[in-house]
């Protein structure tokens, strides 16, 4: 897989990365890592994200080499450049959000490089993916590593731990194996230092976040004897703590500490009044299962869905289908 990736990108001189909408740290580490290298083989590279880099991932790209979507300006010819589009940390195109319609409409090789489990194949002309993968940023990683031998440039070291971090929850979740452990201790050898990307992708938080936390925490939900506990957050709950969405991202990890409980969710609201959910499950649940009812999806243990449907009925329905799944997987 990782030969056909670097024929593909080998045969293109221009490459536009993207990642799927509201990127995280390893969607921008990824391509970050991937620019790094490209553009020092001599390749126009560009990372365009939507809706744009968010704050906490700005040490990522110091660089400034993150464009955020920007359809009425910079971006109005943006399917027009590229000659190779890889789309990173993706493999269904919906995910990129407001991007879709210009990558449906970019006569550029389209290709995607992904991690996530998916069904049936996307529309792509080429597709390099491995759900035996923890993160995009070890495929990268796998890629780069003995192309550029010796000492990696720090930037590309710092973007490549960083995804590493985020797709493992900091090494712990069930993703953690020996391979990532090893390809962290060789970028720390390289120089990155653990605790100043541990800082700044966890300890990050504003008084609004803490206190939209406590008031999501203030209705937690259990249920079935506290294996389903969930919380939700509305557009007014938002709005009352002075919070912005950045501010949910880690939230679902809050009732996922629960003794006891198989399945945590994140219930939230956007603002143009549709629902979403992020499910976690500790082992035995099959949560990619739940949300792909919902078209929505992820892995296994972790998934989500977002759908056009008012919060609360979509909560009942979430919950009816969690419970179903627990009966299912919990024997
Ligand atoms: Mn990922």
């Amino acid at each position: 897989m990782l030969d056909r990736l670097a024929a593909f990108l080998d045969s293109h001189s221009r490459i536009l990365l993207t990642t799927h909408e509201n990127p995280d740290g390893d969607g921008v580490g990824a391509s970050v890592a991937l620019a790094a290298h490209l553009k020092a083989e001599g390749k126009s590279v560009r990372i365009v994200v939507t809706p744009h880099l968010p704050e906490y991932l700005s040490f990522l790209d110091p660089e400034g080499w993150v464009e955020g979507f920007d359809p009425a300006g910079a971006h109005a010819d943006l399917a027009q450049w590229p000659e190779a589009w890889l789309l990173i940390d993706a493999s269904e195109p919906h995910r990129m959000g407001p991007l879709f319609p210009v990558f449906q409409g970019t006569p550029a090789v389209r290709a995607c490089l992904d991690h996530h489990l998916k069904d049936v194949p996307q529309g792509f002309d080429l597709e390099f993916t491995d759900p035996t993968a923890s993160a995009s940023t070890e495929l990268v990683y796998d890629l780069v590593r003995p192309r550029v031998g010796g000492d990696l440039p720090p930037v590309m070291a710092q973007a490549l731990y960083a995804g590493l971090v985020s797709d493992t929850g900091n090494f712990r979740h069930s993703n953690s194996t020996p391979k990532v452990h090893h390809a962290a201790a060789d970028l720390i050898a390289q120089g990155v230092q653990p605790a100043r990307v541990f800082n700044a992708l966890y300890q990050t938080a504003t008084p609004a976040k803490l206190k939209l936390f406590g008031r999501a925490m203030g209705g937690l939900q259990l249920r079935d004897e506290g294996r389903f506990a969930y919380v939700a957050v509305s557009q007014a709950d938002l709005l009352a703590c002075g919070a912005k969405a950045d501010d949910l991202d880690d939230l679902v990890e809050e009732p996922r500490k629960l003794l006891g409980v198989e399945v945590a969710a994140l219930f939230s609201e956007t603002p143009d009044g549709r629902a979403k959910v992020s499910l976690r499950s500790r082992e035995r649940v099959d949560v990619n299962a739940v949300c792909r009812r919902f078209g929505g999806g992820g892995h296994r243990l972790a998934s989500g869905a977002k759908v056009a449907m008012p919060l609360a009925t979509f909560l009942a329905e979430v919950e009816a289908a969690v419970l179903s799944q627990m009966a299912q997987d919990l024997v």
